[in-house]
This record gives C-alpha cells, structure tokens and sequence, in this order.
C-alpha cells in the first residue's frame, strides 16, 4: 500500500493513501536513509509504502519504504545536541511567518531560515503578522522589512491572520501546492491555518498560556487538506534555525544579492570578509546591500551563535 504521511509524532506516522483512508503506522527497528543522520527518518510529507499487520484487535501499517524525496527541509538544534531534524518533505514552498514582538523575530532567524531554503531550493514567502496590533512606528519598521527583502526578491505579504486580512492573498500563493508554515512559537501559524479554513480548529495560545505550560502550542508537525486544491503542513514552532553542512565559501551564493555581484569581487574565492576589492563590501558601503544581511552571513561564515540582540534598523 501507498501513501502520504500526514503526521508524526516521532513514534507513530499517520499515513494517508489515495483513497483518502488514513492508517496508524509505525518503523520497525532502525531506518535509515541516504546517510542522512536524523532525529526522524520519516517526515510529514514523506510518500511511504507500507503493509498492515494484525496486532492483537489492532490493525496497523509497517512503514517498509520511503520514497526518494523530492525535496525537503531540515535545521539543526541550537542546543547542545546539534541533530538535525528534517521538518517536512517533498514542499511546493514555505511560508515564513514574521512577527515584530510577542514573540520577536530577528533578520538572523529570517536570513538563516532564508539560506536554507536557497540551498534546498524551495520557494519561500514572508509573511508579516499581527499587523492589526502595531502603532505607526512598528508598521514603519515592516515597510522596513518589506522593502529589504522584496528588494533581494523574496515576496512579502503582511497579513493579521486573526482579523482575516490579507488571508486571500495568502490563499492565491497556496492553490494547488504543498505548503508548510513556519516560525517561531506563537507568530500565529495555526491561527492562519484556522483562517485559511475555519471549520479546522487548531489549537492556538496566547504566548503567556505557553509559557505556563512550558511548551509549544502546536506539538506536532501535521499536514490538512484545505478545501480550495491546497495542503497546508504546519509545524511546532521553532526558536533558532541552525544551518546543516554548509561550506564555508558556499553560504555567500544563497544570498541572492551577494551571488549576483560575486564576480565582481577580485579574489573569485572571496569571503566577503577582510579581502581588498570586495564588491559586496563596496556595495555594503553604498547602502545596496542591507547591514542586518551581511551581519548575518558573517554570522554564519564564522559560526558564530544565531541567538544575540541586534538593531536591525537604521531609523
Ligand atoms: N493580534 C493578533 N494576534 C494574533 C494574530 N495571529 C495570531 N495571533 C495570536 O497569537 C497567539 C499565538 O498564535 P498561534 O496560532 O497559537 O501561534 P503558533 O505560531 O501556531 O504557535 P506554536 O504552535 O506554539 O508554534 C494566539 O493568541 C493568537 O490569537 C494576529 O494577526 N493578530
Ligand atoms: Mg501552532
Ligand atoms: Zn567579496
């Protein structure tokens, strides 16, 4: 039997066949894939063969095959451990939700979030959230924002998925694709699945909720079948964005503005670091490139930590 997983809870998968009848499936024993060392073999979005089996009034399906990926996304912990966990496979495109405060997103999350993407080359969209709750100032600080990034090439959309606005131009990207939501615990990712599709449901939290019961809201990474042609995966919220197995001499390519100025540089090994004749440095010096761009890829290129306080704006 063939299928799609719909969820995983690390032990269990729930997996969806054409028919559209979901089945309760488990590994067994160790299942590894192309040397890809994970926390989780399987993923949502993983098409898996599987067979049933009788386990007492219980029936249920053994995961025997996965089938190669077509893409997927995966980060490494910021903790201690630094495994790497693949969050969702086989994706159309990703949707970063971006919120000023309750809780704050850094540009170093985005532009991580933004580099890996590049790297396994999926689309991704920024969304701007809670919008319905920012003065002037904050609204300025999102233009900011906008403009940076769309400017690169990335499209941006601020949206208040709790008042619905701009949820239909969120519904437009998302016809007839596979896509994932993601971002920090509490930007709102499960308040806009509900309002992509009310009868859904999902849990949602204040941030204060959260923290008394000292975990994510969304617990689990689980896909839906919208009604309008789209799927929709949406994830545990995530605090820092570890990239995996990148050289060096590689990240500077998956920032789109550095790429396209690289061989303008004198050096064709340039890091952009400390080298004469830099044509990104010039460009950083021309205001072309964003500040909160390069620090974050100096950030990344020496390995520095992702998670300290920076001014992102210029004012
Ligand atoms: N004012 C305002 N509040 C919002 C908006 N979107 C979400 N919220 C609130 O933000 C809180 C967190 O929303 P969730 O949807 O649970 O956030 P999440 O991203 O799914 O969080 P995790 O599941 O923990 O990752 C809830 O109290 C929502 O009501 C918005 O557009 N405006
Ligand atoms: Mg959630
Ligand atoms: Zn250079």
């Amino acid at each position: 039997m063939q299928g799609t997983v719909y969820k995983s809870t690390g032990s269990w998968y729930s997996v969806k066949t054409e028919e559209g009848i979901f089945y309760k499936c488990r590994i067994k024993g160790k299942f590894r894939i192309q040397g890809i060392k994970s926390t989780n073999p399987i993923a949502v979005g993983d098409k898996v063969e599987f067979h049933l089996e009788e386990k007492g009034d219980e029936t249920v399906g053994v995961i025997s095959h996965i089938e190669e990926r077509r893409n997927y996304i995966i980060r490494k912990s910021v903790n201690l451990s630094k495994q790497t966990h693949i969050i969702a496979a086989n994706l159309d495109q990703v949707f970063l939700l971006v919120t000023l405060n309750n809780p704050t997103t850094y540009t170093s999350f985005i532009d991580r979030f933004l580099v890996t993407c590049e790297a396994y080359d999926i689309s991704v969209v920024l969304l701007f959230n809670k919008m319905d709750v920012y003065n002037d100032k904050e609204k300025k600080e999102v233009d900011y924002m906008v403009n940076l990034y769309e400017k690169i090439g990335y499209h941006c959309i601020e949206i208040a998925a709790k008042e619905g606005l701009n949820v239909d131009k969120v519904k437009e990207y998302m016809i007839g694709k596979v896509s994932m939501f993601s971002g920090h615990s509490g930007v709102g990712k499960s308040t806009l699945v509900n309002a992509l599709q009310p009868g859904l449901q999902l849990k949602t939290a204040e941030i204060s909720e959260q923290h008394l019961q000292g975990q994510h809201t969304t617990t689990f990474a689980e896909m839906y079948d919208l009604s309008f042609e789209a799927k929709i995966i949406d994830t545990p919220g995530i605090k820092g964005f570890g990239i995996v197995d990148m050289e060096k001499d590689e990240i500077g390519d998956y920032f789109p503005e550095f790429f396209k100025l690289k061989s303008e540089c004198k050096f064709n090994n340039c890091l952009h670091l400390d080298e004469p004749k830099c044509a990104i440095k010039n460009a950083l010096e021309e205001d072309e490139i964003a500040w909160s761009r390069y620090r974050s890829y100096v950030q990344m290129v020496t390995g520095e930590e992702e998670n300290y306080r920076m001014d992102i704006h210029k004012v």
